[in-house]
């Protein structure tokens, strides 16, 4: 009961955002009241947003996260702190043989320090691979691309 009123009001809200974005696109002759007959539902994906902040901490020679996920083609800031002395970065590759060059590689900074790292995530969906280059075996993960 609870939990459909909540999946209730977010459609409702959903709806609502359609509709106003409609409204303004298509100039709806009833945009006010349209609320829960929007003619385009589906539309919905295409609304997402293109940018995607991720928090990553480097600490004690490991990443605190082993899967990152963002969407295709997203612009991709990167909030990395590492908490180590030692060098940490992060870097992209297609794959875990991580053959050069690096789809996106970050600078090594050393810590305890914070940096930005930006790039755009490939267009293609996949899961892709990620890591520090100073501890390739030790700091890695997935990079999934949606
Ligand atoms: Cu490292």
């Amino acid at each position: 009961m609870g939990l459909s009123r909540v999946v209730l009001f977010k459609a409702v809200l959903a709806a609502m955002t359609l509709g106003v974005l409609s409204a303004l696109l298509a100039c709806s002759s009833a945009p006010g009241t349209s609320t829960l007959s929007s003619t385009t539902p589906g539309t919905k994906t295409t609304l997402v947003s293109g940018t995607v902040t991720i928090s990553l901490v480097a600490q004690n020679t490991a990443f605190n996260k082993s899967t990152l996920i963002v969407p295709a083609g997203a612009s991709v800031t990167i909030d990395f702190n590492n908490k180590d002395s030692v060098p940490h970065n992060f870097s992209l590759y297609a794959n875990s043989s991580a053959t050069p060059p690096a789809i996106f590689q970050g600078p090594a900074i050393a810590g305890p320090a914070t940096t930005t790292y930006k790039f755009t995530a490939p267009a293609t969906p996949g899961t892709y691979f990620f890591r520090c280059d100073i501890h390739p075996s030790q700091m890695t993960g997935s990079f999934v691309v949606q």
